[in-house]
């Protein structure tokens, strides 16, 4: 049976008669539906949201990075569709599972929906099956958590009915230069076999896909690629609050350092850690440690350096109030930028909410402008983003450049304010060298 199973998968993989599934149609699932519908796939995308499942069979995308065009296009041939019905995977022989994994208000993980994808997958799984999980998540996850439950339900056996992998997503969302088609893939099973059949899959439809010798080396791969950024961030934070007691530009230093050629990586110190990922992934990891009786110090401290910038962007702001003899509370001030980076719409995680709550906790006035957030709702309070930006600028004693957006007008906020904290070297060399400019 194994090897006749496998056999015959690999064949419907090579040949494309093989029915792909995604579950999670997100920033991840979605992109991957494309691509597998492009390599010649039928395509069935399946989502707990009904709207998302409406507008795809619409042939409308609603991911900024997937054009609805590449969506019709396969729609209309017949190569997508899109259901909440998880029973079509009776005759689906390849499914890839890309759901959230967040944490939880705990700062636990949440694997729940993990379990509840794998939990309706295994109502259908069947031989001749490969499945594979991208969502990132603490090594063993695939082994300790989807396996037992797929061949429990069934008494199928990982690696000759069916073929059980894990391969990191390394989706950047806005990124134009490295997409899912191009971005090497990593894809590592439960079994070598396993390995094997998913790789297999994979490079039908990815340009570059790198098969390694386990699920744990694959999921550990993703949280090193992820905590090597959350740690070097949290160094240049604390190199930050360094140079702030030295005296010394900590933007001079870096950019100096930056001119290494070799040896070296530039990272930017900022008002804290935003985004999905980088401030999430890694408390995967420790998490998981934990459980084995080991404290990840490093990924801990510079958590917790990440975690503690909005409290030192708000005493750099009374600060320099307090210089020109102005009390942080009863000041009016602009907050600039609210997504957790520039030029993107994202706000999970931004550090724009710490700031202003920690700014309003202190009595100050906080209004905030963001081009791409028309309004902000955090904890008890709801701000709408100033119509008038010149005008507000005027208006306030202090200006927080909290996100460069591209599309601000930095020459006319220098020329306008009356005191600006910039938190992301915005205004470089003018900033530098102007007196009413504080740098982080
Ligand atoms: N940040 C800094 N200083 C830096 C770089 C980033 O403070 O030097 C801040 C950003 O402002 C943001 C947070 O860190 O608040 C995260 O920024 P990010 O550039 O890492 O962007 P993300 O969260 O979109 O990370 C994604 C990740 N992609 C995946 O997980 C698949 C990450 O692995 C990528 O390296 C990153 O995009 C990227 O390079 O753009």
């Amino acid at each position: 049976m194994t090897d006749q199973t496998k056999t015959t998968l690999l064949q419907q993989l090579k040949d494309r008669t093989a029915v792909v599934a995604v579950v999670g149609l997100g920033y991840v699932g979605l992109p991957l539906v494309v691509v597998f519908g492009n390599a010649g796939f039928k395509v069935v995308g399946i989502d707990l949201d009904t709207a998302k499942v409406d507008s795809l069979n619409r042939g409308v995308s609603y991911i900024q990075d997937v054009p609805t065009a590449d969506v019709k296009r396969l729609v209309d041939a017949g190569l997508l569709t899109a259901t909440t019905d998880f029973s079509v995977l009776r005759d689906v022989q390849a499914v890839s599972i890309c759901v959230p994994t967040p944490l939880k208000k705990t700062g636990d993980p949440d694997l729940s929906y993990i379990i509840n994808a794998t939990d309706e997958l295994a109502k259908y799984v069947h031989a001749g099956m490969v499945i594979t999980l991208e969502s990132t998540t603490y090594p063993g996850t695939t082994r300790e958590l989807i396996l037992p439950r797929l061949s429990e339900c069934c008494g199928l056996t990982a690696g000759q009915d069916f073929f059980l992998a894990f391969s990191p997503e390394r989706v950047d969302p806005g990124r134009k230069d490295w997409t899912t088609l191009n971005t090497p893939k990593v894809v590592g099973g439960i079994t070598p076999d396993c390995s094997e059949v998913a790789a297999a899959w994979y490079s039908q439809a990815l340009k570059t896909v790198i098969r390694v010798s386990s699920a744990e080396v694959a999921e550990m791969t993703k949280l090193l690629e992820n905590t090597f950024r959350m740690i070097n961030i949290g160094l240049v934070n604390e190199l930050a609050l360094i140079c702030n007691r030295l005296g010394v530009d900590v933007w001079e230093v870096i950019d100096a350092a930056g001119t290494k050629p070799f040896g070296f990586m530039k990272f930017t110190p900022g008002p804290g850690l935003g985004g999905h990922c980088i401030p999430i992934d890694p408390l995967y990891l420790s998490w998981k440690m934990k459980s084995l009786n080991y404290n990840a110090r490093f990924i801990e401290l510079a958590s917790e350096i990440n975690t503690n910038m909005p409290r030192f962007v708000v005493s750099r702001v009374q600060d320099a109030l307090n210089d020109r003899s102005l009390a942080l509370k009863g000041s009016r001030i602009l907050v600039l930028g609210a997504s957790y980076k520039p030029d993107i719409d994202d706000l999970r995680e931004s550090p724009a909410l710490d700031v202003i709550g920690l700014l309003m906790a202190k009595g100050a006035q906080v209004d905030y402008h963001d081009p791409y957030i028309p309004t902000l709702k955090h904890d008890s309070w709801e701000k709408v983003s100033v119509p008038d930006l010149k005008n507000a600028i005027r208006a306030v004693d202090c200006v927080v450049i909290v996100t460069n957006h591209s599309q601000y007008d930095y020459a006319m906020l220098l020329e306008n304010a009356k005191l600006i904290v910039d938190t992301r070297n915005a205004l470089g060399n003018a900033g530098r060298e102007s007196d009413k400019v504080v740098r982080l």
